[in-house]
């Protein structure tokens, strides 16, 4: 059996993950960027991946002479696997990109999530079903091993969303399905049959239990045994584990503050209040580690996922960013869940002149394994710019150009807001709420003013009108910091995240305070946060993230156990 793996690549997204993770199961890749390519007919091996927009995705399968090369391919019997956009394409068409023909391997269209009564896009990790034909093997699950006691983690806006009988009828036609259901409806989670098979979620960033459903496909190990009985202990067998509504776990991302020190070293840092120096006389930038081996540490205690936040990328240029670019193309390395990176996401000119437009700068980090990049400063600056502008993108920037090409699950919105305390809320220019932290002066109202430059410059803008504009101009998710919480090991701000979430359809990273297992308990069942970020008690070692998500288990909560 040849080692090695072809890869479909037309510039859709990130593959560098789907390549790290093919190697380090010790196979080769090679990619094909060419329909005209003759590896396209020798080889034994394929995976579709797609990540972003379907029609661009389609379209770039026909401007690079794909269609018939694949349909002969597919009709030669020999193995293919769709990831993501490429389980997409196999159907006629979707909603996303009306007139663009998909390949009409399984009937019907795809379609968005309804919005109205859950999170959209769906980003996080769900569990699925397993619905075998008749002329299945015995039983077994052709599915390369996937299974119900594991979780998968899916990022996408658009689904094969299908009633009961659409599904039994695809089972009729030989079609072994995995189905999974977020909220209030059903989507083909993973297909196959003979030798088609692709998965909706992200195998290469679902931790172990994704890799081994890759690994199955590499080997050719299609069937395994059906062990229904052999249910994940902590989660979904038991009793005491709350069913979430949405089907997904709540998710716990550790995030890295990195900055280079007074000696000129990357390292992790952690302040209070943003205040990253030591209280010492010699005042030096906090070292609580190496960036990429914390990032490690924590994917191995089963983070969910790993954020990075270059948080003096305001004050250099983009080659001084470079270490971070290497961080990133290391930790993605040996992280196979989804990692994010922010600072200094922006257009801006060289100290030489050249001009790099901030899609340049997110598409180097999306190569160098990057999955989704976050934007703080310049977002601050595009929401104004939208309501200065009625209300109205200008189409180019930031969130607009960097969603419009990789799609909105990949724009994160870093949101640093600062309390402030007001008595009467009725003049105020801001989203406000009674607050039960009463002010200094007992006021009993107060709203949160954004900042930038990492708290430095506060802005005539309110969070939740961030927020609101961000999510208008394309953002795929918020990650909602708070100053006035940050470091202080006090719990999260509940009034803030509940005023943020109930404002947007986004999903929301609760983020600033988590100092110990509870909070992170409390920020689950006080709010309706999707995720929850810790810094600092994991950089200190107070706590591991195993620590918290057993924790969490205990108490009821739904969470991610990864395979061993
Ligand atoms: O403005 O696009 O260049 O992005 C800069 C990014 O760096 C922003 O996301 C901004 O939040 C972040 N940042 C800038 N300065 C600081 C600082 O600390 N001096 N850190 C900073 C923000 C906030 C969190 C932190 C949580 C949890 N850190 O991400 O990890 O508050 O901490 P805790 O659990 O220990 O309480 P741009």
């Amino acid at each position: 059996m040849s080692n090695t793996v072809h890869v479909i690549d037309v510039d859709s997204g990130n593959l560098q993950s789907l390549l790290n993770a093919i190697t380090s199961l010790g196979f080769n890749v090679k990619f094909i960027t060419h329909g005209d390519d003759p590896a396209l007919k020798t080889c034994e091996k394929l995976i579709l991946p797609g990540v972003g927009n379907f029609g661009h995705f389609v379209k770039e399968i026909h401007n690079r002479n794909f269609l018939n090369p694949l349909k002969e391919y597919i009709n030669s019997g020999k193995p293919i696997m769709g990831i993501c956009v490429g389980l997409q394409t196999l159907f006629n068409g979707s909603d996303e990109s009306n007139n663009i023909n998909g390949l009409s391997i399984l009937p019907g269209k795809l379609s968005k999530f309804n919005s109205s009564t859950k999170s959209v896009p769906q980003i996080g990790w769900n569990s699925i079903s397993l619905n075998f034909s008749n002329n299945n093997n015995n039983n077994s699950n052709s599915l390369f091993g996937i299974s119900e006691d594991k979780f998968y983690y899916f990022v996408h806006s658009y689904a094969a969303i299908r009633s009961k009988s659409e599904i039994d009828s695809l089972i009729n036609q030989g079609w072994d399905l995995a189905t999974c259901t977020y909220l209030d409806e059903t989507f083909i989670a993973s297909v196959s049959k003979d030798n088609i098979f692709a998965t909706q979620f992200h195998p290469e960033k679902s931790g172990i239990a994704g890799l081994k459903v890759i690994k199955s496909f590499l080997i050719n190990n299609k069937y395994s045994k059906i062990n229904l009985n052999n249910k994940n202990l902590l989660n979904l067998n038991s009793n005491n584990i709350e069913k979430t509504s949405t089907g997904l776990t709540r998710r716990i991302v550790a995030c890295l503050d990195v900055r280079s020190n007074d000696q000129g070293d990357l390292v992790v840092t952690k302040g209070d209040q943003y205040d990253v120096r030591e209280k010492s006389t010699e005042n030096n930038v906090r070292n609580l580690g190496k960036p990429v081996e914390m990032a490690e540490k924590y994917y191995k205690q089963g983070a969910d996922e790993v954020t990075f936040l270059n948080i003096t990328s305001f004050r250099n240029s983009p080659i001084k960013d470079l270490p971070m670019l290497e961080v990133l193309r290391l930790a993605a390395k040996t992280c196979f869940v989804p990692l994010t990176v922010g600072g200094g996401i922006k257009d801006f000119i060289d100290p030489d002149g050249t001009k790099y437009s901030a899609l340049n700068v997110a598409s180097m980090y999306f190569k160098a394994g990057a999955d989704k990049i976050s934007i703080g400063s310049d977002a601050v600056r595009t929401a104004e710019e939208y309501y200065l502008n009625n209300c109205k993108g200008l189409g180019n920037s930031p969130i607009e150009t960097i969603s419009a090409a990789y799609g909105v699950q990949a724009v994160v919105i870093s949101i640093d807001p600062k309390r402030f305390y007001i008595n009467d809320p009725s003049n105020c220019n801001y989203k406000t709420i009674k607050t039960s932290n009463l002010g200094p002066n007992n006021e009993e109202y107060c709203y949160y003013k954004v900042t930038s430059q990492g708290g430095r410059k506060i802005h005539d803008l309110g969070a939740v009108e961030l927020a609101i504009a961000c999510e208008n101009l394309g953002a795929g998710e918020i990650l909602l910091n708070c100053i006035d919480k940050d470091g202080s090991n006090s719990g999260y701000d509940f009034e803030l995240i509940n005023m943020v979430k109930s404002n947007v359809s986004i999903p929301v990273i609760a983020s600033s305070g988590a100092g110990n297992p509870q909070h992170f308990v409390d920020v689950f069942k006080n709010t309706k946060t999707d995720a929850a970020l810790g810094a600092g008690m994991f950089h200190r070692g107070d706590y591991k993230v195993s620590d918290v998500k057993e924790f969490m288990a205990k108490n009821g909560l739904l969470v991610r156990i990864d395979d061993t």
